[in-house]
Parts: structure tokens; sequence; C-alpha cells
């Protein structure tokens, strides 16, 4: 513990200035077809476009041959550079050299080899003021901002959405000790930020998988990017608009590949449901509570011994037919899998990897050891294809169980000595080309669930594979969904879980969450509640607890609370179709599902900082009460016409309004114009899918909107050879009408859905009869008609019943009369 000791006077550390290097005048300037090096006194820089809108830069220090520039990528990114476009040129005048790309211009001044970056107007959008470097070759990078810039992005960090006046390093660290704002880094490492200013927003990656800082604290008007070790290689990604940053970070950096049904279902998990009994237990409870679950999870205590790949005889005497029966009861397995390989010479394992010369090595060549759960331990090599190819193969071992997702923890990686992790001067393969651990320490993770992700997509059998992971680096989405780690049962990182999440999406990692109920410490059945609402409609939705914790599964604080859970997570099921779609609509544009009002409303003020509500694609508000004893909150309404989800009361947005939020209702508000689908809850995405989908469309009297919805068989990858329905659907109201459109834009897919229950809600009290359709007696008649609809005036209702198109065109003409 630190007591008042820490802060003693005789501590103040005087900073020393460090010698500072640069890259000084520009000496020439070259056209050397992909690139163009800016060659300074002390160093060159080479540019090149990478796609619309993306810039990357390339700084080399000292002297470097110009026809052999290395400029390889990391992993990280998927887009290489690309020819120049048509049209790109250099011009010169008495200060500065331009390249002109046709849409993004880069100006370098002569006098200091500073960037500035422009867009095809001529307006300064971003400016790189100086690269320095010290002795030791750590370069900082300087970034003019101003008085006004706003920060998002960085990944899993603590704090608010807003990280103006925060300092943070990127270093994938196990931090159990609570995750507090001061805390720099965590598990993930995403070195991409974006600045939204005055005028257009833009990102910056950085492509090092090094130790790296990002400081918006130090200087009020700039941000400053410093590494430690390797190269400064950044990418400059323009607008205009911050959906247009976050789209084209994940063009470079690749995407989401979509997710099984079941990984978007409910997750249950506790380390560690601790023998076979108690999972087929577990299981039951479930189905008996008729609480819809799809997934539990096997923390490190079904291993034998922690040896990943085995599972103790005694606990789970027959995996096997344990996992038959869940599937049964409609639910799957996810078993834990950590990199560290227990030191044991009986331990096939361990035999194949020294065998294959598989595990990290020291300069001497004998391999890292480190103590975790198995005792000492060696950690495989997975920037060797040969290392990730044998490890993918392992995952066999669970495939033949029926196992189709893992869990990957401990990957930063953890490792319980002084430094946390491997030793920096540990060496990797690296196929080829060796570098030391702290050159790529923040790629160990993602190079580990990608050989998990392309393993078990070698064995599934053309079924999609699920992974679960600790620790990341930019383009973890291509792989693995990422929870949070280690959070603690507070209120605090309930509401912290909010900012940490979107700004993840806002780094291209769309699907995320925290442990539900909070991992370390002791939740109660008020705070259970209260996130599992909040989680319900997050993109990951796993409740997790700690061994020496209280129970959290939802039935563990009586009836109210019991009950309040199956309510969301019955919602969470009952929307899966909206929640699918927007899954869907992230693996193919790269935003994210769960997001920030500053990515819909980038202009108003009042959402710069605002992370205590969210937005489920564009139209559904989510306001958790994260505080106890709590039944009210402000929420505040964006531009347009709001509904309350549960009463239907009407609000016109740019307005704080005061939510009431009993116990059982977590505020939700849809906007006008909005086209929701949806269906009845089941208990696990292995059920039968119910024959009817509702559609429901938010009226006003003058909205409009759109909605792209989207299904396949959710499980296997049939979908990328076309296997899929995908629907345009359209709502626009004028003067007494509206007009719903349904473009069938793909029929590949056959469903067991047989009819689409639209109901217009909201409608101006009128008389309303809907074109070309037939008009029932009462509402009950619709359940024995293929087609036709009917209004109920009281309520101001309208449904309209409909096959479930196929290839033409629907429309529906609502008219009043
Ligand atoms: O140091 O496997 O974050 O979710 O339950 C503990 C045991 C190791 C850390 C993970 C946590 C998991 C736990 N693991």
């Amino acid at each position: 513990m630190l007591t008042s000791e820490a802060i003693s006077p005789d501590k103040v550390k005087i900073e020393k200035k460090v010698e500072a290097y640069s890259i000084g005048k520009v000496v020439s300037v070259e056209n050397k077809g992909n690139l163009v090096v800016v060659q300074g006194e002390n160093g060159k820089m080479a540019l090149s476009k990478i796609s619309k809108g993306i810039v990357r830069v390339k700084l080399f220090i000292g002297e470097h041959p110009t026809d052999s520039l290395d400029m390889k990528t990391t992993v990280a990114v998927v887009k290489h550079d690309s020819e120049q476009p048509d049209g790109a040129s250099i011009k010169e005048t008495d200060t500065v050299f331009i390249w002109d790309t046709v849409d993004v211009k880069v100006e370098i001044t002569k006098e200091n080899s500073s960037i500035r970056f422009l867009d095809v107007n001529e307006q300064m959008v971003a400016e790189n003021v100086s690269l320095h470097w010290d002795v030791n070759k750590a370069v900082t990078g300087v970034f003019q901002t101003s008085l006004n810039a706003h920060y998002y992005g960085l990944g899993e960090k603590t704090g608010f959405l807003d990280k103006r006046g925060e300092r943070y390093e990127m270093w994938n660290s196990d931090v159990f000790a609570p995750h507090v704002p001061e805390i720099e880094a965590l598990y993930q490492s995403i070195p991409f930020v974006i600045v939204h200013d005055q005028t257009s927003p833009y990102g910056i990656f950085l492509d090092n998988p090094g130790r790296s800082f990002f400081d918006m604290r130090s200087q009020a008007d700039a941000m400053t990017v410093r590494t430690e070790t390797g190269a400064f290689d950044y990418y400059y990604i323009a607008g205009p608009k911050l959906k247009d940053v976050v789209s084209q970070y994940t063009t470079l950096t690749g995407r989401m590949s979509l997710p099984p049904h079941w990984a978007i279902g409910y997750h249950q998990s506790r380390y560690s449901y601790m023998n076979q009994d108690e999972v087929l237990e577990l299981a039951r409870t479930f189905r008996e509570k008729g609480i819809p679950c799809d997934v539990i999870y096997l923390d490190i205590h079904y291993m034998d011994g922690y040896r990943v790949f085995t599972f103790d005889p005694v606990r789970f005497p027959k995996p096997k037919e344990m996992m038959a029966e869940l599937k049964e009861m409609g639910i799957r397995v996810v078993p834990i899998v950590d990199p560290g390989v227990k030191v044991d010479g009986n331990y096939t394992i361990y035999q194949q990897g020294t065998n294959g010369n598989y595990f990290c090595k020291k300069q001497d060549g004998v391999p890292f050891m480190g103590p975790v759960w198995p005792g000492i331990s060696a950690f495989p090599d997975f920037t060797e294809d040969e290392v990730s190819e044998w490890w993918g193969d392992l995952h066999r071992f669970y495939t033949e169980m029926g196992i189709e997702g893992i869990w990957n923890d401990m990957n930063e990686p953890a490792v319980f000595n002084e430094s946390k992790t491997m030793d920096v001067d540990t060496m990797h393969g690296n196929n080829g080309n060796p570098v030391t651990h702290g050159e790529i320490h923040n790629l160990y993770g993602l190079l580990m669930s990608k050989a998990t992700a392309e393993g078990l997509k070698r064995h599934l059998d053309g079924h999609r594979p699920f992974v679960l992971t600790r620790a990341g680096y930019a383009g973890i989405q291509r792989y693995a969904a990422v929870w949070t780690g280690d959070n603690r049962s507070f209120w605090e990182h309930m509401a912290m879980a909010m900012p940490m999440v979107l700004n993840l999406g806002l780094s291209g990692i769309p699907f995320s969450g925290p442990d539900i109920g909070g991992f370390a410490h002791h939740t109660s059945g008020e705070l259970l509640a209260r996130w599992t609402q909040m989680g319900a409609l997050f993109p990951y939705c796993r409740n997790h607890s700690e061994l020496s914790s209280i129970r959290q599964e939802p039935w563990q604080f009586g009836p109210e609370v019991e009950k309040i859970c199956k309510d969301y997570i019955e919602l969470r099921y009952k929307w899966l179709p909206f929640l699918y779609s927007l899954f869907r609509e992230s693996a193919e544009n790269g935003l994210p599902i769960m997001r920030p009002l500053i990515l819909e409303y980038p202009e108003d003020p009042n959402v710069f900082n605002l992370c205590d509500q969210f937005l489920l694609g564009d139209s559904v508000i989510v306001a958790p009460v994260y505080r106890p004893n709590t039944d009210h909150r402000a929420v505040y309404l964006p531009e347009g016409t709001w509904y309350n989800y549960w009463t239907g009361e009407k609000y016109e947005g740019k307005n704080h309004i005061l939510a009431n939020a009993p116990l059982h209702t977590m505020p939700l508000y849809v906007k006008a114009g909005a086209i929701m689908p949806n269906t009845e809850s089941v208990p696990s995405t292995m059920s039968e899918s119910p024959e009817n989908l509702q559609l429901t469309v938010y009226c006003s009297g003058s909205a409009n909107g759109v909605f792209e919805l989207y299904e396949d068989d959710g499980l296997t990858l049939a979908y990328e050879q076309g296997v899929f329905n995908l629907f345009d659907l359209s709502m626009k109201e004028t003067e007494g009408q509206l007009n719903l459109e349904i473009k069938t834009k793909k029929h590949g897919y056959e469903s067991n859905r047989k009819h689409w229950t639209i109901q217009f809600k909201h409608l101006p009290i009128k008389d309303y009869r809907i074109e070309d359709f037939a008009a029932v007696s009462n509402k009950e008649a619709l359940n024995h008609t293929d087609s036709g609809w009917y209004y109920e005036k009281e309520t101001g209702e309208l449904t309209l019943k409909i096959e479930q198109p196929k290839k033409e065109l629907v429309r529906v003409n609502v008219r009043s009369v």
C-alpha cells in the first residue's frame, strides 16, 4: 500500500533534458514510384499513399540507401502501399514541397521538414510539426492541435471518452490492481487516436508494437507520440467525417469477421466452474429458470495441472459426453487457453514444443521460462508461421469434442516475475527476421489469437470460429472479440465500461465488453441487476467473476434481481435480428455497433465527452443507471424526435430530460424513422428460430429512416458464398402518407422465417389504409392470414403482415383517409 511517504519532498525528480536530434532541413524530395522520399540533413522520411484518405509516413534515422528502404509493416496492416494515384504530383515553392495525392495534399516545410496534411480545399487538417529523437533513437512526433481538440480511440483505456488531458502508455499489461483513471496501460494496445478539432477530424495510427506513449496532457494544444524502439511509422487518416476516419482505419487494419450467432448470445462464466456436475447443473438451472444462455466458460480448473490442451481426469472425466449433453440444452462451451506451456518432460505439448524448437528463446538459445499457473512455463513463438500452425492445429483436441470457441487469457504475455512479462531481450524468430520481445511485445496476444482463430477454422468444417482475447494490438478485430479484463464489482467500473468499450469501438474493435457484474470484489443484487441491464446491450455479453468473490449468476440475489436479469437477457435475444444486422454492418464497414453519440452527432458540443449513455447503431439510445439507489437519471437526446421505448412518450431532441428509472427499468429511446427488427426470445440461438419477424417502425408524421436487415444461417461460412439475405428497408413520411420500401438486395438463404409483422408506431392519430393489401377485421385475424393489415384507432397502431419477401420490391403505401 502506498502512504504519504510516496510523495515525500525528497522524491521530486528533476527531469533531465535529453539531447534531441531531428531530421533538419529538407535536402531533396524524390519521387520513387510508390514512395516519395524526403531526404533531410539527418535522415529520411518515406511517404506513401495507401488508399483514399490514407498517407503513410515512415522515418529513417541516419543513412539509408533510398533504393532499399524497409517499408514492411506489422501484421496489423492489411492494406499496403499502393501506386500513386493518377494525377499525383510534387510541386515546389520557396518554402515548401507539396505532394498532391489528389484527395490529400501533403506539404513539407523546407526549413525543418515539418509536415502538414491538407484536404482538397487546401484546408489544413493535421500538422506534424516535428519528429525528433534522442541518443537511443527514441522518437517523439509532435502534432499541433488546438485548445478545442478532443481525442478519441486509443483502445482499451480507463477514464472518460474524450482523452484530452490524458497520457497513455502502449504496453500490454496484466493489471489486477483496480483499474483507476491513472493507469496508463492495460491488456490491449491500439496506438490509434482520432483528433476531433474544429475543422475536419483525422486519425493517426502509429504502427509500432513496442512500447509507445500518447500524451494529450503535457501541452494543451498539441499531442505527442513517442516510441522507445523500432520504427516511427505512422498513418494519417483523413475524414472528412468522424465515421470516415473509423471506417478508413479499418480499411487499413481490417474488420471483424462475422461471428457465429451464438457468440452474440448471453455467456456465463466463473473462475471456475469446478467440475462436470457443476457445469451441467448450471446449464439445467438456466433452462429451468427460462433464462436464455448460449455459452458456459471453463476457466483454468478444467485442465490437468493447468496444462493447456488437457482435461483434469477427476473433475472432468467425460468432457465429450458433457459437451454433447450441454448441446442438447442449447449450450456451448468455451474453454480458456493460456500461452504458457508447463515445463514438464512428460507432457506431450511441451515435448512437441521442445522438439520442434517452437518456444521463444533468450539470446543464448535457451528457452525463456517464467512462472505462470502451471509453474515454470515456456512460451510459443507465435511470430513464426510454423509455430502458429502447430498451435492452431493443437486445437483439434477441442474441436473434436464439439468445441467451437476458445478464450485466450494471459497473452500479454503475463508472467509472474518482476517485469510481469517476458524478458524484453528474449528473441522472436519472426520468420527469418529476428526481433527482440521489446520490439514486438504488443503483438504477442494478437499473434496467439490469430493462430487460434486460423487453427479453429481449419478444424471446424466450415463453421465460424469464436475467439475471445484479453491482449491485442491494432487489427485484433480480425481474429477475436475482446473482454476488458479484471475489473471489479464497483459501480465506478460499471460506468467506466461504457467509455472503455466505446473507445474500443472507435479503435476498430466493435466486439467487446466487460465482465458483467464485475470480476473481483463482491457484487450486490442491485449492481448485478443494473449491470446486466446495461451489459445485455453491449456487443459482447458475459457475466464473469473471480473465485473468492460472492457468486453472481443471475439468480443469486433473489427473485426480483433474477427477473430483471432475465427480462434484459431476453430483450437481447428479442433484439438479435437487429444486433446481428449491426454486427454484419460492422463487418462490412468497420463502424462500431455500440456508438458514442459523438459519432452520429459530431457537431453537437453536448456530446463531446458524453459517455454514460450510448447508441446502438444510429437510432437507439441506451441510458443505464450506474449508481446505487437511484431511480432517475439525466439523459441527453440529440437532434430529432425520440420515443421512450417503454412508455412511448415523445420528446424533441437537443434536450436533456430526466428519465424515470426504477430498478426494473433501464431507459431506452428510439428515434423517429427507426425500423427495428425483433422477434421472440428463445432459450438459445440453437433453438429453432421463430417463424415471425417483427419490424417496428417508429413514425412521427415527418420522419424518415433506413435499415439494412441481414440474415444467414448464423453458424457457417456459407455466407461468404452468398448464402444470406439482405434487405434494404426505408421509410419516409410526407403529408398524410408513409412509404415503406423493402428491397430484397440479396436472396440467397432459405430461412424458416415465414412472415413479417410490421408495426407502425406513433402515427399521428387519423384513419389509415394500406394500398394493395387487404384489410382484416381485427388484430387477431392477422394470425390466420398470410398477408393483411389492421388499424387500431384507440392506440393509433397500424399492423401489416406480409410473407417474408424474396425477390421483388415490396412497396407499402400507408395513407390517411
Ligand atoms: O490471473 O484464469 O482476466 O478472467 O478468470 C488470473 C483465471 C488469470 C485472468 C483473467 C480472468 C480469469 C483468470 N485469469
